[in-house]
Protein backbone atom coordinates (compact mmCIF):
# COMPACT_ATOMS: atom_id res chain seq x y z
CA UNK A 1 0.00 0.00 0.00
CA UNK A 2 1.59 3.39 -0.85
CA UNK A 3 3.26 5.41 2.39
CA UNK A 4 3.39 8.62 2.90
CA UNK A 5 5.69 9.66 6.11
CA UNK A 6 4.98 13.30 7.33
CA UNK A 7 7.46 15.12 9.57
CA UNK A 8 7.29 18.08 11.09
CA UNK A 9 10.24 20.07 11.74
CA UNK A 10 11.13 23.55 12.79
CA UNK A 11 14.84 23.91 13.23
CA UNK A 12 16.72 20.71 12.75
CA UNK A 13 19.65 21.39 10.53
CA UNK A 14 21.88 18.59 12.69
CA UNK A 15 19.65 15.81 11.68
CA UNK A 16 16.94 16.53 9.00
CA UNK A 17 19.42 15.29 6.55
CA UNK A 18 20.41 12.37 7.92
CA UNK A 19 16.84 11.56 8.72
CA UNK A 20 15.13 12.11 5.17
CA UNK A 21 18.14 10.27 3.72
CA UNK A 22 17.73 6.83 5.88
CA UNK A 23 14.18 6.96 4.19
CA UNK A 24 13.70 3.24 3.22
CA UNK A 25 12.10 4.59 -0.47
CA UNK A 26 11.45 1.11 -1.71
CA UNK A 27 9.03 0.91 1.11
CA UNK A 28 7.11 4.26 0.89
CA UNK A 29 5.81 6.63 -1.84
CA UNK A 30 7.29 10.32 -0.20
CA UNK A 31 8.23 11.84 2.42
CA UNK A 32 7.10 15.28 3.57
CA UNK A 33 9.08 17.57 5.52
CA UNK A 34 6.21 20.09 7.26
CA UNK A 35 8.64 23.30 8.08
CA UNK A 36 6.94 26.38 9.31
CA UNK A 37 9.73 29.27 10.11
CA UNK A 38 13.32 27.46 10.12
CA UNK A 39 15.77 29.89 10.50
CA UNK A 40 18.15 27.42 10.29
CA UNK A 41 18.21 25.63 6.48
CA UNK A 42 15.93 22.55 7.53
CA UNK A 43 14.08 23.31 4.73
CA UNK A 44 16.89 23.04 2.21
CA UNK A 45 18.65 20.05 3.61
CA UNK A 46 15.56 18.12 3.67
CA UNK A 47 15.40 19.16 -0.42
CA UNK A 48 18.47 18.04 -1.06
CA UNK A 49 18.12 14.90 0.86
CA UNK A 50 15.11 14.12 -1.23
CA UNK A 51 12.07 14.61 0.93
CA UNK A 52 9.04 17.11 -0.58
CA UNK A 53 9.18 20.19 1.35
CA UNK A 54 5.82 22.05 2.53
CA UNK A 55 5.34 24.93 4.58
CA UNK A 56 2.57 25.33 7.16
CA UNK A 57 1.30 27.99 10.16
CA UNK A 58 3.15 27.73 12.91
CA UNK A 59 2.59 24.86 15.51
CA UNK A 60 3.51 20.80 15.64
CA UNK A 61 0.14 20.48 15.03
CA UNK A 62 -0.81 22.39 12.35
CA UNK A 63 2.51 21.13 10.81
CA UNK A 64 1.21 17.68 11.19
CA UNK A 65 -2.16 18.69 10.03
CA UNK A 66 -0.75 20.27 6.84
CA UNK A 67 1.19 17.69 5.94
CA UNK A 68 -1.35 14.62 6.14
CA UNK A 69 -3.38 17.38 3.41
CA UNK A 70 -0.51 17.19 1.26
CA UNK A 71 0.13 13.62 0.90
CA UNK A 72 -0.56 12.19 -2.54
CA UNK A 73 -3.84 11.12 -2.88
CA UNK A 74 -2.59 7.80 -4.12
CA UNK A 75 -1.36 6.96 -0.34
CA UNK A 76 -3.59 4.92 1.58
CA UNK A 77 -1.44 4.96 4.80
CA UNK A 78 -0.02 8.47 6.56
CA UNK A 79 2.87 7.59 8.99
CA UNK A 80 4.52 10.54 11.48
CA UNK A 81 7.64 10.71 12.57
CA UNK A 82 9.78 13.90 13.80
CA UNK A 83 12.95 15.49 12.48
CA UNK A 84 15.34 15.30 15.16
CA UNK A 85 16.52 11.43 14.64
CA UNK A 86 14.90 9.89 18.05
CA UNK A 87 12.63 7.73 16.03
CA UNK A 88 14.20 4.42 14.65
CA UNK A 89 13.13 4.32 11.18
CA UNK A 90 14.27 0.29 11.02
CA UNK A 91 10.42 0.09 12.94
CA UNK A 92 8.39 1.49 10.09
CA UNK A 93 7.75 -2.42 8.31
CA UNK A 94 6.18 -3.27 12.00
CA UNK A 95 4.38 -0.77 12.26
CA UNK A 96 2.53 -0.36 8.59
CA UNK A 97 2.13 -4.34 8.80
CA UNK A 98 -0.81 -4.73 10.99
CA UNK A 99 -2.58 -2.12 8.81
CA UNK A 100 -1.58 -3.93 5.28
CA UNK A 101 -2.96 -7.17 6.47
CA UNK A 102 -6.23 -5.12 7.03
CA UNK A 103 -5.76 -5.94 10.91
CA UNK A 104 -5.54 -2.38 12.29
CA UNK A 105 -6.34 0.91 11.18
CA UNK A 106 -4.21 2.82 13.94
CA UNK A 107 -0.75 1.75 14.80
CA UNK A 108 1.21 3.77 17.87
CA UNK A 109 4.63 2.82 18.26
CA UNK A 110 5.24 2.84 21.85
CA UNK A 111 8.29 3.69 23.49
CA UNK A 112 7.26 3.09 27.28
CA UNK A 113 7.29 -1.02 25.52
CA UNK A 114 10.83 -0.39 23.31
CA UNK A 115 14.42 -0.48 24.26
CA UNK A 116 14.85 3.32 25.50
CA UNK A 117 18.63 5.33 25.37
CA UNK A 118 19.20 6.23 28.36
CA UNK A 119 18.30 10.21 28.82
CA UNK A 120 16.17 9.96 25.21
CA UNK A 121 13.23 10.08 27.52
CA UNK A 122 12.25 11.92 30.99
CA UNK A 123 10.97 10.55 33.39
CA UNK A 124 8.27 13.27 33.28
CA UNK A 125 7.25 12.31 29.95
CA UNK A 126 7.35 8.48 30.85
CA UNK A 127 4.74 9.14 33.62
CA UNK A 128 3.03 11.73 31.75
CA UNK A 129 2.56 8.68 29.38
CA UNK A 130 1.10 6.85 32.11
CA UNK A 131 -1.01 9.40 33.66
CA UNK A 132 -2.89 10.33 30.16
CA UNK A 133 -3.09 6.40 29.54
CA UNK A 134 -4.97 5.91 32.55
CA UNK A 135 -7.18 9.03 32.00
CA UNK A 136 -8.12 7.93 28.78
CA UNK A 137 -8.83 4.61 29.71
CA UNK A 138 -11.43 5.75 32.34
CA UNK A 139 -12.89 8.36 29.88
CA UNK A 140 -12.49 6.36 26.76
CA UNK A 141 -12.32 2.91 27.49
CA UNK A 142 -9.02 2.21 25.53
CA UNK A 143 -5.51 1.67 27.51
CA UNK A 144 -2.39 3.41 25.32
CA UNK A 145 0.95 3.43 27.15
CA UNK A 146 2.73 5.90 25.36
CA UNK A 147 1.72 9.45 23.25
CA UNK A 148 4.58 8.81 21.15
CA UNK A 149 5.13 10.50 17.49
CA UNK A 150 5.85 7.52 15.78
CA UNK A 151 3.09 6.16 14.02
CA UNK A 152 0.94 4.82 11.41
CA UNK A 153 -2.85 5.51 10.00
CA UNK A 154 -4.69 4.19 7.44
CA UNK A 155 -5.92 7.60 5.26
CA UNK A 156 -9.31 6.70 4.94
CA UNK A 157 -9.42 6.17 8.60
CA UNK A 158 -7.81 9.49 9.20
CA UNK A 159 -10.35 11.50 6.71
CA UNK A 160 -13.21 10.81 9.65
CA UNK A 161 -11.28 11.77 12.52
CA UNK A 162 -11.60 15.38 11.78
CA UNK A 163 -8.57 16.58 13.59
CA UNK A 164 -8.66 20.37 14.62
CA UNK A 165 -5.57 20.47 17.08
CA UNK A 166 -2.73 22.56 15.95
CA UNK A 167 -0.59 22.40 18.86
CA UNK A 168 1.92 19.82 20.67
CA UNK A 169 -2.03 18.31 21.73
CA UNK A 170 -2.17 16.72 18.14
CA UNK A 171 -0.83 13.03 19.18
CA UNK A 172 -3.41 12.89 21.84
CA UNK A 173 -6.17 14.05 20.16
CA UNK A 174 -6.01 11.23 17.25
CA UNK A 175 -5.55 8.86 19.77
CA UNK A 176 -8.41 9.88 21.79
CA UNK A 177 -10.79 10.67 18.26
CA UNK A 178 -9.43 7.07 17.28
CA UNK A 179 -11.20 5.45 19.94
CA UNK A 180 -14.23 7.62 19.63
CA UNK A 181 -14.42 6.38 16.07
CA UNK A 182 -13.86 2.84 16.73
CA UNK A 183 -10.72 2.30 14.49
CA UNK A 184 -8.55 -0.93 15.45
CA UNK A 185 -6.25 0.27 17.65
CA UNK A 186 -2.54 -1.42 18.00
CA UNK A 187 0.41 -0.35 19.75
CA UNK A 188 3.64 -1.83 18.57
CA UNK A 189 6.63 -1.38 20.44
CA UNK A 190 9.00 0.94 19.15
CA UNK A 191 12.88 1.85 19.75
CA UNK A 192 13.42 5.59 20.51
CA UNK A 193 17.19 7.26 21.25
CA UNK A 194 18.31 11.07 22.30
CA UNK A 195 17.79 13.60 19.29
CA UNK A 196 21.08 13.55 17.01
CA UNK A 197 21.71 17.59 17.51
CA UNK A 198 20.23 20.88 17.98
CA UNK A 199 17.78 21.45 20.97
CA UNK A 200 14.08 20.49 21.99
CA UNK A 201 11.07 22.53 21.10
CA UNK A 202 9.38 20.68 24.68
CA UNK A 203 11.04 18.37 26.75
CA UNK A 204 14.05 19.74 26.94
CA UNK A 205 12.63 23.48 28.50
CA UNK A 206 10.60 23.32 31.68
CA UNK A 207 8.46 26.09 29.92
CA UNK A 208 7.59 24.82 26.99
CA UNK A 209 7.29 21.22 28.65
CA UNK A 210 4.19 22.66 31.45
CA UNK A 211 2.62 24.37 28.15
CA UNK A 212 3.03 21.61 26.35
CA UNK A 213 1.33 19.32 28.99
CA UNK A 214 -1.22 22.11 29.75
CA UNK A 215 -2.16 21.97 26.31
CA UNK A 216 -2.64 18.34 26.53
CA UNK A 217 -4.59 18.39 29.75
CA UNK A 218 -7.04 20.68 27.73
CA UNK A 219 -7.52 18.53 24.54
CA UNK A 220 -8.05 15.57 26.70
CA UNK A 221 -11.17 17.44 28.05
CA UNK A 222 -12.05 19.02 24.82
CA UNK A 223 -11.89 15.77 23.06
CA UNK A 224 -13.34 14.12 25.60
CA UNK A 225 -15.81 15.98 27.01
CA UNK A 226 -16.86 18.06 24.48
CA UNK A 227 -16.53 16.97 21.14
CA UNK A 228 -18.13 12.99 21.02
CA UNK A 229 -19.20 11.99 17.25
CA UNK A 230 -22.33 12.00 16.82
CA UNK A 231 -22.07 8.85 14.76
CA UNK A 232 -18.88 7.17 13.09
N1 LIG B 1 6.97 22.32 11.66
C1 LIG B 1 7.08 22.32 13.01
N2 LIG B 1 7.72 21.33 13.62
C2 LIG B 1 7.82 21.38 14.95
C3 LIG B 1 7.28 22.42 15.72
N3 LIG B 1 7.59 22.19 17.01
C4 LIG B 1 8.31 21.04 17.02
N4 LIG B 1 8.45 20.55 15.79
C5 LIG B 1 9.10 19.32 15.39
O1 LIG B 1 8.42 18.28 16.02
C6 LIG B 1 9.32 17.24 16.39
C7 LIG B 1 9.25 17.00 17.89
O2 LIG B 1 9.78 18.12 18.57
P1 LIG B 1 10.87 17.95 19.72
O3 LIG B 1 11.44 19.30 19.97
O4 LIG B 1 11.84 16.88 19.36
O5 LIG B 1 9.97 17.50 20.94
P2 LIG B 1 10.32 16.43 22.06
O6 LIG B 1 10.78 15.18 21.35
O7 LIG B 1 9.04 16.25 22.81
O8 LIG B 1 11.38 17.04 22.88
C8 LIG B 1 10.70 17.70 15.89
O9 LIG B 1 10.91 17.17 14.60
C9 LIG B 1 10.54 19.20 15.84
O10 LIG B 1 11.41 19.82 14.92
C10 LIG B 1 6.58 23.46 15.04
O11 LIG B 1 6.08 24.40 15.63
N5 LIG B 1 6.53 23.36 13.68
MG1 LIG C 1 12.30 14.97 20.05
Amino acid sequence: MPVSIIIPALNEHESIGQVVSEMPWHLIAECIVVDNGSTDGTAEIASRAGARVIRSARGYGAACLAGSLAALPSSDILVYMDGDGSDIIADLPRLLAPIERDEADFVLGTRLLGRREPGSMLGSQVFAGHLVGTLVKLTSGFRYTDMGPFRAIRRSSFERLGMSELTYGWNLEMQIRAIQHHLRILEIPVDYRKRIGGTSKVSGDLRASVKAATRILEVLFRVTVTSRPRSS
